[in-house]
């Protein structure tokens, strides 16, 4: 009775460990779909198409292109189809952005992402089919405010390029997203000597 007893608590002791083992495994591979390694899980701009019964942060910056000096049309309607209105689009050929993005699928909205709607080329190397050489550059400013892009003032440089964010906070509290009546223009020029 002593030895069975015995072997019955061995056995007990055997299977605790068992358990326990199996239990660091499966807090391991847990532990490792949490917080292994780090993936973008953000919504990509293609992936959205905005619907009217969502509430929506819309505001309006501005895109400008030019060629060799040349302004390059932005048409109507980038982003609008059939199947999907995008949350960066245009109506008009104007230059004016629409950014509408559902609160639903929270997104940063870039100057790229304007670019894969579009379906047309915009790096540090490449504005549309042109692309940089030894005597061409791109450059991209930034104005605050439309009026300060038809006067001139208060432009800055970036080199985000495509990374430039439409800013969708409202950080100065004015109640509109940061981004409204900003205006990016994209140059591809001779280089200045
Ligand atoms: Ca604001």
């Amino acid at each position: 009775m002593v030895g069975e007893d015995a072997a019955a608590a061995a056995g007990g002791g055997l299977m605790k460990w068992l358990l326990l083992l199996s239990g660091i495994a499966l807090v391991s591979i847990t532990a490792y779909g949490i917080y292994g390694p780090e993936t973008d899980t953000s919504p990509k701009i293609l992936d959205v198409c905005v619907t009217h019964s969502d509430s929506i942060n819309h505001y309006h910056p501005w895109l400008f292109i030019e060629i060799n000096g040349n302004a390059v049309n932005i048409p109507t309607d980038v982003g609008v189809t059939q199947e999907c209105m995008y949350a960066i689009h245009t109506h008009s050929g104007d230059g004016k952005l629409h950014v509408e993005i559902p609160s639903s699928n929270p997104m940063k909205i870039k100057v790229s992402d304007f670019f894969t709607v579009w379906d047309k080329e915009f790096n540090e190397n490449q504005l549309l089919d042109y692309t940089v050489d030894e005597d061409h550059e791109i450059v991209m400013t930034v104005f605050p405010t439309k009026e300060d892009y038809m006067n001139g003032t208060n432009g800055v440089i970036s080199t985000d390029f495509g990374n430039h964010v439409f800013s969708s906070v409202d950080a100065d509290g004015d109640g509109i997203a940061d981004g409204d009546d900003t205006v990016v223009l994209i140059e591809y020029k001779s280089k200045e000597n």
